[in-house]
C-alpha cells in the first residue's frame, strides 16, 4: 500500500484516504503513520476512513465517516476544525449530513463496485446529479469509477471522484491517477 500511495501521489492524487477493513488497530495505525509521513512530504491531504480516534492519533487531516460510525457531532468533538466527510447513499442522508455539519459528502456507489463486500444499492448518475443540485458542500462520487466514468460524474456535478480498484489494479498507477483529474477526464471527453 505504501508503494501504491507513493505512485498515486506522484500522479497528482488530490487526497489520499486509508480504507483498511481488515487487520488490527495496531496494523492500521502503523500503516496510517507511514501514509501520513508520505502525504505530508508531498503536501497531499491524508484522511482516515471510519475512525475519528485514529485520525486524531496519527494527525490526519480528517476522517471519512460511514452511516454507522461516530456521529458528526462526536467526531467534531474529537477533531475540531479538521475535515469531516460522510458517506451517503441517498438524497436524505446527503441533506442530513450537510445539515449536521459535514465538510463534504461521499455519494455512491454511483456505479457497481467490486470493492465493498455488501454495497448499498447502486445509485447511478441521475441520483448523483440530484444530490449535487441539492447540497452546497462538495460531493465526492464513489463506486466503480474509471477515468471515463469520472468524466460523467464531473458532468453530473461531482467536485471530486474517489476510486479504489481502478487505481490499485492499474499497471501504471501514477498515469491512471492523472487520468482521473478533471482536466484530463474532461479533455479526453471532448477530444
Ligand atoms: N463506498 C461506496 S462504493 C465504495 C465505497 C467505499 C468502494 C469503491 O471502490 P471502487 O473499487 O472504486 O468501486
Ligand atoms: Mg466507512
Amino acid at each position: 500500500p505504501v508503494t501504491v500511495a507513493q505512485q498515486l501521489v506522484s500522479g497528482g492524487a488530490a487526497v489520499l484516504q486509508l480504507r483498511m477493513k481488515i487487520g488490527s488497530d495496531r496494523e492500521r495505525v502503523t500503516l496510517a503513520r507511514a501514509l501520513r509521513e508520505l502525504t505530508r512530504a508531498a503536501r497531499v491531504p491524508f484522511v482516515m476512513n471510519d475512525r475519528a480516534d485514529l485520525a486524531l492519533l496519527v494527525d490526519a487531516d480528517g476522517v471519512h465517516l460511514g452511516q454507522d460510525d461516530l456521529s458528526l457531532a462526536d467526531a467534531r468533538r474529537l477533531l475540531g476544525a479538521r475535515q469531516l466527510g460522510v458517506s451517503t447513499h441517498d438524497l436524505q442522508q446527503a441533506m442530513d449530513a450537510e445539515r449536521e455539519g459535514a465538510d463534504l459528502i461521499g455519494f455512491g456507489p454511483v456505479f457497481d463496485t467490486v470493492t465493498k463486500e455488501r454495497p448499498d444499492p447502486t445509485v447511478g448518475l441521475a441520483q448523483l446529479a440530484e444530490v449535487c443540485r441539492s447540497v452546497r458542500v462538495p460531493v465526492v462520487a464513489i463506486g466503480g469509477l474509471t477515468p471515463e466514468r469520472a468524466r460523467e460524474a464531473y458532468r453530473a456535478g461531482a467536485t471530486w471522484v474517489a476510486a479504489i480498484s481502478a487505481v490499485t489494479t492499474a499497471s501504471d498507477v501514477a498515469a491512471q491517477a492523472r487520468a482521473f483529474a478533471p482536466e484530463s477526464a474532461l479533455r479526453e471527453g471532448t477530444a
